[in-house]
């Protein structure tokens, strides 16, 4: 089609464009900002409201504006994505609250703990860590749950393992109206936010804990995060909200994860109702939107979109249509294009080539992207190209679900980092296993 021959000549041309400004391999092609939410000061317009939303079924245009107008600069993309992020908070997630007012805590070689609190209440928690070989300050990667993770290959990469339980922020289990769990001792058992979006905000604060722990064990500057399934939804969440997480790894997320929204009734995936239902991933305004996904003004090819133009790999099962993996290679695939639009095409790579149908396997496929991901983003001693690697039994076509084109932006710089990147270990990677 014509769209399609467009994005491909915008991407060729876009490819070129690149080159001229391409950044050593030795460092991280795209360090993470130094900060939570780089677009905060942004002044966003007045956000529609929910009994006002008008039916779209295709994807929403990730470069049009609230006022109407589409971006032109790359510059322009941190207040757009604000918007976004505004959106996504307000019909999908529930509000991510900005850092509280006192964080603290510790790190030592084994183990984080985070004490927080926020007007007069306080909850704390703790995360294991275990370290790989080497000598640090290492990077390290969140992993949520235990299980579905390749840890092992994650500590040969060089990083260290922040073993995180995100029940103790947001527990499974309870009633839209008796959240329970850290998040919601400071913010209310009645908050509309959901357990994905409370999980997240534990991972922040372990960041906030990890800047100001003065570095000597753990970098603050090379965070990754991961998870399978449910936790791969919270993994996808917990990396599109904070841009201090420079390389984010779901893995089978499944509904309320990576799939978009408008694709899940169609591919037969886990029903948006069931989801919703199922536990308090999702935000409770959600509630208006699981029969009417065509209603909301963002979808999930946004939320990857925040995450550029950092480091991001999805990892999905196309063996499993409960997880509507159709729907995730859209989700990846339309947020791609916002990537293309940086000039940061390479960062992103979506995966579910693989040959084992057993949800949250191991599996050998992964293990090189996984390596490669680590060392591009984390340790910074790579050079990965990322890629679109989608199995042909679960194939999505983005022309399908778009009716708007991929811009040409102007050449402005993408976010400045707050702080410059920090230079990359001289010591050599530890040899990876065979
Ligand atoms: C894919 O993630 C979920 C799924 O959404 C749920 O319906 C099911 O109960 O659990 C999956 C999961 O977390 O498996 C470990």
């Amino acid at each position: 089609s014509t769209l399609r021959s467009t994005i491909v000549a915008l991407a060729a041309a876009l490819a070129i464009s690149g080159a001229a400004t391409a950044i050593p391999h030795s460092t991280p092609a795209f360090a993470a900002a130094g900060v939570e939410d780089g677009g905060a000061g942004c002044a966003v317009p007045t956000l529609p409201d929910a009994g006002s939303l008008p039916t779209t079924a295709k994807l929403p245009d990730p470069f049009k504006k609230l006022d109407g107008t589409r971006i032109t600069t790359t510059a322009d993309w941190t207040c757009r994505r604000e918007e976004i992020k505004k959106l996504s908070e307000k019909f999908v997630y529930g509000e991510k609250p900005a850092k509280p007012q006192s964080v603290t805590g510790t790190v030592s070689a084994t183990n984080i703990t985070v004490n927080v609190s926020h007007q007069g209440r306080s909850a704390s928690f703790s995360a294991s860590l275990s370290l790989p070989s080497g000598t640090g300050p290492f990077p390290a990667v969140v992993v949520f749950g235990g299980f579905g993770a390749d840890t092992a290959t994650i500590k040969a990469a060089g990083a260290a393992v922040i073993n995180y339980d995100p029940y103790a922020v947001g527990k499974e289990g309870t009633p839209r109206n008796n959240k329970q769990g850290a998040f919601y001792t400071l913010y209310g058992s009645s908050s509309p936010t959901g357990l994905l979006m409370a999980w997240a905000w534990g991972v922040s604060r372990i960041i906030d804990v990890i800047e100001q722990s003065g570095g000597s064990v753990l970098r603050a500057d090379a965070t990754g995060v991961t998870g399978c399934s449910r936790f791969g939804k919270g993994a996808f969440v917990t990396g599109a909200f904070d841009e201090r997480i420079a390389l984010s790894m779901p893995i089978e997320s499944g509904s309320a994860g990576a799939p978009i929204f408008r694709g899940i009734p169609g591919e037969g995936a886990q029903s948006l109702s069931s989801a919703y239902g199922e536990q308090p991933w999702l935000g409770d305004a959600f509630g208006t939107f699981t029969s009417a996904p065509s209603r909301l003004p963002v979808d999930t090819h946004e939320v990857v979109a925040m995450f550029a133009p950092r480091g991001l790999f999805i990892m999905d099962n196309p063996h499993i249509a409960n997880l509507g993996p159709r729907s995730a290679s859209v989700a990846a695939l339309g947020g791609a294009e916002v990537y293309k639009a940086l000039g940061a095409g390479g960062n992103i790579t979506y995966w579910s080539d693989i040959a084992d149908g057993t949800h949250c396997a191991n599996r050998p496929e992964w293990r090189d992207p996984l390596t490669q991901n680590i060392r591009k983003f984390l340790v910074g001693n790579g050079s990965y190209t990322g890629q679109m690697r989608i199995s042909s039994k679960a194939q999505g076509r983005l022309s399908d679900w778009v009716d708007w084109t991929t811009p040409v932006l102007g050449n402005q710089p993408t976010t400045p980092p707050t702080t410059p990147p920090t230079t990359p270990p001289t010591t050599p990677p530890t040899t990876p296993p065979t």
